[in-house]
């Protein structure tokens, strides 16, 4: 079906199927989108989204209140403002580098080798739902400190969590759906809590239990939200990246020869793929004033929706932007995991993604360690792509051929 310009919709299965199509029509005919029905605007341009992500003051992360705080049964770190946050993303960001990093480095590499041992010899994958699903949650379980046995059982409840934080239309039975994950998640986490407040390890659990801020620990509502927006932060967009960093490899064969040749690239690979397909499209933030972007007010209240993806190919920002090009000179790999990226996939400002380090670890180890065993890589006879998400977006599934190993 298509929908004429006049009445697009973010809302339209004509979008759902293929946002990069509409991206360029909305930077530079409608860079200030209203959608009606759920009464939210939507911002396409670099430097629109860039300001309303640099100025927390005009605006908030309100939204997550009612976006995230339910399901995450309490509040999220992106929630936060001034010393609490300053304090409590301390905390979190000490489990995602320096030492700790190197830990978990090697739990990936563990978890990695374990997940594709029964696929190696088959010469057939889905990079998706057979590897990238199962070794996001594996690597998240470690990294807090939780049994690898919980694993069907977390995926299945960060499902139902991830479900409510990025749909943009929820009817009454999958908002019901969604809470028992999260009320069944908090439950799990309950008893393990305590025992760590009792028995700390070296895990992020254990981290967060024993912190203490002014003087005061975290209570168990504050510690269970972190863990849940950690879960979710981490295994959310993990598959995602890494199927799509695949897939422009397979499509741009001759940038995969390179990368098999010289695996310092794959640092640029995944920078270009989070540029060029954000797993994250949408960040929603609360206008605190009216604000004017290319003409149109925003009025105080409004909620706004940053499109990342549409940022990310912003032709004012980065040269050729629909162009997969892991050498483009724009690109600034070392940059792209910083507060100095310029491309938006981590966001910006104050609330930038604290696993930035942490995720380019995880895609570069285990990207490193598929590419010399998926030899000859190519996409399954009779595959078609498909990718689906407004708000998380990613391959559907990706089923990949490559030469056995014996
Ligand atoms: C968990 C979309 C999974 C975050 C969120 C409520 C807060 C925050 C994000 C990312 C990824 C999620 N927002 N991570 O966009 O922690």
């Amino acid at each position: 079906m298509h929908v004429s310009p006049a009445r697009f919709s973010v809302l339209s299965e004509d979008f759902a199927a293929d946002p990069y199509r509409w991206f360029a029509h909305l930077r530079e005919q409608v860079p200030v989108h209203h959608e009606p029905a759920i009464d939210s605007y939507f911002l396409s341009r670099h430097q629109d989204v860039k300001r309303v992500l640099s100025d927390h003051e005009a605006f908030s992360t309100e939204t997550l209140q009612v976006r995230a705080e339910p399901v995450m049964r309490g509040p999220v770190l992106a929630q936060m403002t001034g010393a609490e946050h300053t304090a409590k993303r301390k905390i979190v960001v000490r489990a995602f580098t320096g030492p700790a990093l190197e830990r978990q480095v090697r739990a990936i590499r563990a978890n990695a080798a374990e997940l594709l041992a029964p696929l190696l010899s088959r010469g057939r994958m889905d990079l998706v739902n057979d590897f990238g699903k199962p070794f996001a949650v594996q690597v998240a379980l470690d990294v807090l400190g939780l049994e690898r046995r919980d694993r069907q059982r977390v995926a299945a409840w960060h499902s139902g969590v991830a479900e409510f934080i990025t749909s943009l239309t929820l009817t009454p039975e999958r908002r019901r759906h969604c809470m028992e994950c999260a009320e069944q998640l908090e439950a799990y986490l309950r008893p393990v809590i305590e025992e760590r407040r009792r028995d700390p390890g070296d895990d992020l659990i254990s981290g967060l239990c024993t912190a203490e801020f002014d003087g005061v620990a975290m209570s168990d509502r504050d510690v269970t939200a972190l863990i849940i927006n950690v879960l979710a932060a981490s295994t959310e967009p993990a598959d995602k990246t890494l199927a799509l960093l695949f897939k422009h490899l397979i499509d741009h064969p001759g940038q995969l020869a390179q990368v098999r040749r010289d695996p310092e690239l794959l640092g640029a690979a995944i920078a270009e793929t989070l540029r060029c397909t954000p797993p994250v499209q949408l960040i929603p933030r609360r206008a605190e004033r009216d604000c004017v972007f290319a003409g149109v007010t925003v009025p105080a209240g409004a909620t706004v929706f940053c499109m990342i993806g549409a940022a990310n190919r912003d032709p004012g920002a980065f040269a050729a932007p629909d162009t997969f090009d892991i050498h483009r000179p724009d690109l600034g790999t070392a940059r792209s995991f910083t507060a100095a990226a310029e491309h938006l996939a981590f966001g910006s400002g104050l609330h930038q993604c604290v696993g930035t380090a942490f995720a380019r670890a995880e895609l570069e180890t285990v990207a490193a360690m598929l590419l010399p065993l998926l030899d000859e890589v190519r996409y399954s006879p009779g595959f078609r792509y498909r990718e689906a998400g407004l708000y998380t977006r990613g391959p559907l599934s990706l089923s990949l051929d490559f030469t056995p190993v014996r």
